[in-house]
């Protein structure tokens, strides 16, 4: 009764669809190559028990010995033949829909130019515009680095866990991990992609217009103890929300910037501060050991250190 619940059958046949074309794609070609299945299953069956009774032994009943039948060897190595030949057909037909990006639709999100990255342009969608966003797998969640128009990842909007992304958009991913293999999967957004250390894999996917929601996968690879914790989640939002989103960010982030400059100009007064007291005991030749204040500003001699490093050796 479990197994015949509706969400156990999502995904049993073929796996879920409906949030991006490629999805759409591999969902179309499991369905195909299950129904050539199917109807392979019930011929080779169907021939099987139809044998069995027909042929079944009967008191008094001699089997006529026969040798080999070439009309039909060669009917069922062509016909063998040509069934890989239709899959195989079909699958290059449709596999680079999957793996290749699809250009945004003109009502998407306006993606600045300045958020092009350099990348081999087979990854990116045909006119070479797409979001990409830098997704990074790590014991036990998922971080995802927006790009703001420079090549490095500092003061990025970024998100945790759920990743927020404007429908009708080419989004190329970029999958990573800093730690150990996980494997990034939202069903509905397309197949699995592993993220390994050191290396970047990368796959891409479109919301179409009008099919905002929540998309929901899960880290693929058992990656240590808390790995049924490491969800993947997807909000999808209309062009418009992801700009308001996307200001929102960027907004908190550079008051958090502000806020921390400022606690760091205070540190820097009150430090200014406690610096007679220490002044008084170098004076005073007791450095080091006047209690409340602060210790001097160490420096790093780079000289010395290379002496030390020397000396070990
Ligand atoms: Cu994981």
């Amino acid at each position: 009764m479990l197994t015949l619940a509706g969400p156990a059958q999502a995904a049993f046949w073929a796996p879920e669809s409906g949030g991006s074309p490629n999805a759409d794609r591999i969902h179309t070609l499991y369905t195909v190559v299950f129904a050539v299945g199917v109807v392979i299953f019930v011929l080779v069956f169907g021939a099987l028990v139809y044998a069995l009774v027909k042929f079944r032994a009967r008191p008094g009943a001699v089997a006529e010995q026969l040798h080999g039948n070439t009309r039909l060897e060669i009917g069922w190595t062509a016909g063998a033949a040509a069934i890989v030949l239709v899959l195989g057909v079909v699958t290059f037909a449709l596999l680079p829909g999957i793996r290749n990006p699809e250009n945004s639709d003109p009502a998407g999100w306006p993606i600045p130019a300045s958020f092009q990255t350099a990348k081999d342009p087979g990854l990116l969608p045909p006119d070479g515009k797409s979001l990409n966003i830098d997704v990074n797998g790590q014991q036990y969640a998922w971080r995802f680095v927006y790009p703001d128009g420079d090549d490095d990842r500092t003061n990025n909007v970024v998100a945790v866990e759920e990743m927020v992304v404007p429908t009708g958009t080419a989004i190329t991913l970029d999958v990573r991990s800093s730690d150990v293999g996980h494997a990034w999967w939202i069903p509905k957004l397309g197949g699995k992609v592993d993220a390994l250390p050191g290396y970047t894999n990368h796959t891409w996917f479109k919301v179409p217009l009008g099919k905002e929601g929540v998309y929901t996968g899960q880290c693929a690879e058992l990656c240590g103890r808390n790995h049924a914790n490491m969800t993947a989640r997807v909000r999808a939002v209309t062009p418009d929300e992801f700009t308001a989103w996307l200001a929102q960010q960027k907004a908190d982030l550079e008051a958090a910037a502000q806020g921390a400059e400022a606690y760091r100009a205070e540190q820097q007064r009150q430090d200014q501060e406690a610096v007679p007291d220490s002044a008084d005991g170098a004076a005073t030749g007791e450095a080091g050991t006047s209690g409340d204040a602060p210790a001097p500003p160490t420096t790093t001699n780079p000289e010395a250190t290379a002496d030390d490093a020397a000396s070990q050796r």
